[in-house]
């Protein structure tokens, strides 16, 4: 069976979750946080979260987990089969990842772990989150989904980034980067009714107490 390495607090190990979740695949979930042991890095080469478990070994990167799960597995696809739409949605996956989460992830410690950031990151961070979701307001279809009609990893980086993102340029900014993007807004509010989703969010509160502990121990 698939085991699911990683923490239920983790956005890209939702990702991964939600896309084995929805395909309808069977998997276990191992409990494994990030690190630089010799014993993680067997698991994960560059000691981060998620991590796949398959027959052969072992699959990191989400990206890539996504695609394996997609080439190698049964359940609903979540990428079009015709190649121009299929790089659509999977250039809006990047475009969500490269552009949104990556700056907004430069600035968790200081949004949601007391800690605080250099100016100079939460300057660049402002600015790429600005152009991010520009890119992401001029390329999203939202009709219903990020990348047309049906659920996509674009949806998958659209619900696990967007609304960290919009977290810390709330919290860090005040500013509401969903201001002018109804549509965007509209799409976050039916994903959370999912019942995969809601069964995520659960999973993750769950989860919460753990995990802040291991962040308080490591301070
Ligand atoms: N490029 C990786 C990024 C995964 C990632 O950053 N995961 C976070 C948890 S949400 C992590 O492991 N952080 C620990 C670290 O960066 O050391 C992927 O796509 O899977």
């Amino acid at each position: 069976m698939l085991k699911l390495y990683g923490f239920c607090v983790s956005n890209y190990y939702n990702m991964v979750k939600l896309a084995l979740l929805e395909k309808g695949l069977p998997f276990e979930e191992v409990l494994f946080y990030p690190g630089t042991t010799p014993e993680t890095l067997a698991i994960s080469p560059r000691g981060k979260v998620p991590v796949l478990c398959v027959e052969q070994g072992f699959i990191n990167e989400t990206s890539v987990i996504l695609e394996y799960l997609e080439q190698s597995q049964t359940g609903t696809p979540l990428l079009p089969d015709n190649p121009f739409e299929r790089a659509q949605a999977l250039a809006l996956a990047k475009e969500i990842e490269l552009y949104i989460e990556l700056p907004a992830r430069a600035c968790y410690p200081e949004a949601f772990f007391g800690m605080s950031v250099p100016e100079a990151i939460k300057d660049k961070t402002k600015a790429e989150l600005l152009l991010g979701f520009a890119s992401l307001g001029r390329h999203g279809k939202f009709a219903p989904y990020v990348a047309g009609d049906s659920l996509s990893v674009a949806d998958l980086y659209f619900l696990y980034s967007v609304p960290m993102a919009c977290a810390v340029a709330r919290k860090l900014f005040d500013i509401d980067l969903l201001a002018e993007m109804p549509a965007a807004r509209a799409l976050l509010e039916r994903l959370e009714h999912n019942r995969h989703v809601q069964r995520i969010a659960k999973d993750k509160d769950a989860a919460m107490p753990a995990f802040l502990a291991m962040i308080a121990s490591k301070k």
